[in-house]
Formats: C-alpha cells, sequence, structure tokens
C-alpha cells in the first residue's frame, strides 16, 4: 500500500501512525506540497479535492483520513482503532467527528497556517483568536481523557490518533521563538492541561511512534540542535 502525503500533514501522519500501530505494511510516497502537485490531473484521480493524504492499494484508492482509517480498520482487524465494543465504536467516532467537524478547521486557517506561512507577527489577531478557540477545545479535551489515560477505552484507539496528530503540530508551531512574544500560551500546555500532557507522553511512548515522527520536523530539529 501507498501513502500519498508530503512530511508534517497531520492528517497523513494519522494514516502513518494508523499502519505502524497496526502493523500494516505500507511505502511513503512524498510530495512537495504546491499547487501543481496536489491539483494534477493525476493526483485528483486519486483524492478529488486535491489533498492529502490519498492511498493506493492495487487498484483501490482512497482520500479523506478518517475513510482511509476505517478502511485499514476493516481490511486488517488485528489491533483494532475502532473500538471492541459498540459503545466504544460509538465514542470513537464521535471524538473523530467532533474534532475534525468543529475543531481542525479552526486550528489550521487560525492557528498553524499564519505560522507556516510567516506571517506570525503580521497576522497576530488572527493568531490571538485562532490561539483563543484552541485553549477553548483543549480545556474540553483535557477534561475528556480516560481513566487509562487514553481518549477511550483501555488502548490506544483511532480517536488518539486523530486528535494527536493535529494537537501536536499546534504545540510544536505555536511555541516557534517568533510566536511566543504574542503570549498564546502553548509553552505553558504542560502545566495547563496536564491530562493531556500526560496522554501525549503516553502517545509518544508508544514504540510504534518514533518512525512515523515527520521526516521534514526531525531534519529541522536536527539543524536545530546543531546550530545551538
Ligand atoms: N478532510 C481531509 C483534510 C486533508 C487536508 O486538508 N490535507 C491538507 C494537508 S494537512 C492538504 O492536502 N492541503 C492542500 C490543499 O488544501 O491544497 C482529510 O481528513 O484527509
Amino acid at each position: 500500500m501507498k501513502i500519498h502525503m508530503f512530511s508534517g500533514s497531520g492528517f497523513a501522519w494519522r494514516i502513518q501512525l494508523a499502519c505502524e500501530l497496526k502493523g500494516i505494511p505500507y511505502e511513503t510516497a512524498y510530495m512537495q506540497p504546491t499547487p501543481e502537485n496536489l491539483k494534477s490531473a493525476s493526483f485528483l484521480e486519486l483524492s478529488p479535492r486535491g489533498r492529502v493524504p490519498a492511498i493506493e492499494s492495487g487498484a483501490y484508492t482512497l482520500s479523506e483520513s478518517l475513510a482511509i482509517l476505517a478502511y485499514l480498520d476493516a481490511k486488517h482487524p488485528d489491533r483494532p482503532l475502532f473500538g471492541t465494543t459498540p459503545e466504544e465504536t460509538g465514542r470513537i467516532w464521535q471524538k473523530c467527528l467532533d474534532f475534525d467537524l468543529y475543531v481542525s478547521g479552526d486550528f489550521i486557517p487560525n492557528l498553524i497556517a499564519p505560522i507556516v506561512q510567516g506571517r506570525a507577527t503580521s497576522d497576530a489577531d488572527t493568531l490571538r483568536n485562532g490561539a483563543e478557540i484552541a485553549h477553548n477545545e483543549l480545556e474540553k479535551l483535557d477534561a475528556g481523557v480516560n481513566a487509562s489515560g487514553w481518549m477511550v477505552g483501555e488502548g490506544v484507539s483511532a480517536a488518539d490518533v486523530v486528535l494527536y496528530t493535529m494537537i501536536e503540530p499546534v504545540i510544536r508551531f505555536a511555541t516557534k521563538p517568533e510566536v511566543l512574544p504574542l503570549g498564546l500560551d502553548f509553552d505553558g500546555f504542560a502545566n495547563r492541561y496536564p491530562k493531556l500532557q500526560a496522554w501525549r507522553e503516553k502517545v509518544q511512548s508508544l514504540p510504534e511512534y518514533d518512525v512515523t515522527y515527520p521526516t521534514y520536523w526531525r531534519e529541522v530539529d536536527q539543524q536545530h540542535a546543531a546550530a545551538s
């Protein structure tokens, strides 16, 4: 199976993490996130909205990360990511859909995109607004972490995969040196959201996690470490 993606895409990270957790063999087909690539006729055949991720498995192709997660879980039932009881399945879908329908749509244009695109200072009002929305949601998510430390049930599920791969980019970008003067308080994440911080560490300590860490982020981290 081939995953079409670009490094640092949270939506694509979901698929790679799910494959690792479930032991599904895959190869990554990285592309540069340019309109020429994303909106090319050949890529639109795989992903009609020209977005990553998209997968190819033999003649079968699929886009939309939640659909891909559901497909992978049905195709490879070992280590289920959508629960082991109907109640868990419902709860996991609720968390995934709630996040994608009401939250990630705000996180990206209001918080992540202005920083990635170098508009942290010139677009500070958008960022402050994005941070307020994000903190409001993070408070609810912090209160909603299960007693097990996972989002739903006793083990890692699609809810963890979906939320983690979007929350981690928010923390990464909103704690960049050029953003800190805005006082958005993501550098205080661990104190402000202790349950989410413990959950974050739980995800990071999964043996399958490390290999999925975005290669582009790793390169940038290594360059910074070498320069300091
Ligand atoms: N709902 C889609 C969202 C995918 C998405 O927005 N991907 C971004 C990368 S993180 C993308 O490809 N953006 C390119 C564009 O919008 O042109 C999913 O869950 O797969």
